[in-house]
């Protein structure tokens, strides 16, 4: 199967389903779209071709079936590989995974707005000064804050609940937002923070998306230039 996706360092939601199918080592074949919203770009022509969203991350099954958006991927892929812990397997721990990731899935929209994913670049200036001015920023991370630190005295880490599962591939890009601008955590929370950014499959996307020397206007309100 493929798997479109955006580029690496600016697209938070190909992330999510990049990790996991990497960490979970389904074999995938990855198509990158460069993002270009411009009329008429190639990643109109090619994203609107697979996908009736026009967005990725999308996987195409072999005789063409998509699936589109990083819920209905991740609860595909645990479907066709029973195998692999994709959930956890204790039915509290595998709900409590499912309640964060449609909280990711639906919320924290102050982070993701104001903190956009850009993984090459390090902005703890920029942090600090949303940081002391925008309340709506620090009850985003406050509430993440509490959500991994709850999870963790729960299963002892490392990962939120215990083994890595879909719940850590979503986090992965908040945990590049909050180290790329450099946001206060509590220490169990930034421990995590820590391991999530040195699990094997994170490095991975993180390193390939520093190689990408890519500069998308519309991903950049803190730069004008790389
Ligand atoms: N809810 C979707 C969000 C997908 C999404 O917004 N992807 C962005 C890239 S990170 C995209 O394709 N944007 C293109 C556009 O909005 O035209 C999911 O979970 O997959």
């Amino acid at each position: 199967m493929k798997l479109y996706i955006g580029n690496k360092n600016y697209s938070s939601w190909s992330m999510r389903s990049g990790v996991l199918l990497t960490a979970f080592g389904i074999p995938f074949e990855e198509v990158k779209l460069r993002f270009d919203f411009s009329e008429g770009s190639a990643w109109h022509r090619t994203i609107g071709a697979v996908s009736p969203t026009r967005r990725v991350p999308v996987l195409i099954e072999d005789d063409g079936f998509a699936v589109w958006d990083t819920l209905a991927i991740a609860e595909y892929v645990a479907d066709r590989h029973p195998e692999q812990a994709i959930w956890p397997r204790a039915p509290r721990d595998r709900a409590r995974a499912r309640s964060l990731c449609a909280e990711m899935h639906a919320g924290f929209t102050r982070l993701r707005t104001v903190c956009p994913m850009n993984i090459e670049a390090f902005f703890p200036d920029v942090g600090a000064r949303l940081w002391a001015e925008d309340a709506a920023l620090r009850a985003d991370v406050a509430r993440i804050d509490a959500a991994w630190a709850d999870a963790l005295a729960g299963s002892g880490g490392p990962f939120l609940f215990g083994a890595f599962s879909a719940a850590d591939a979503y986090f992965a890009p908040v945990a590049v937002r909050l180290s790329r601008f450099s946001l206060p955590l509590s220490d169990a929370s930034a421990g995590y923070r820590d391991a999530l950014l040195a699990h094997p499959a994170v490095e991975d996307w993180v390193a390939d998306a520093m190689r990408e020397q890519d500069f998308i206007v519309e991903d950049e309100p803190y730069r004008s230039t790389r």
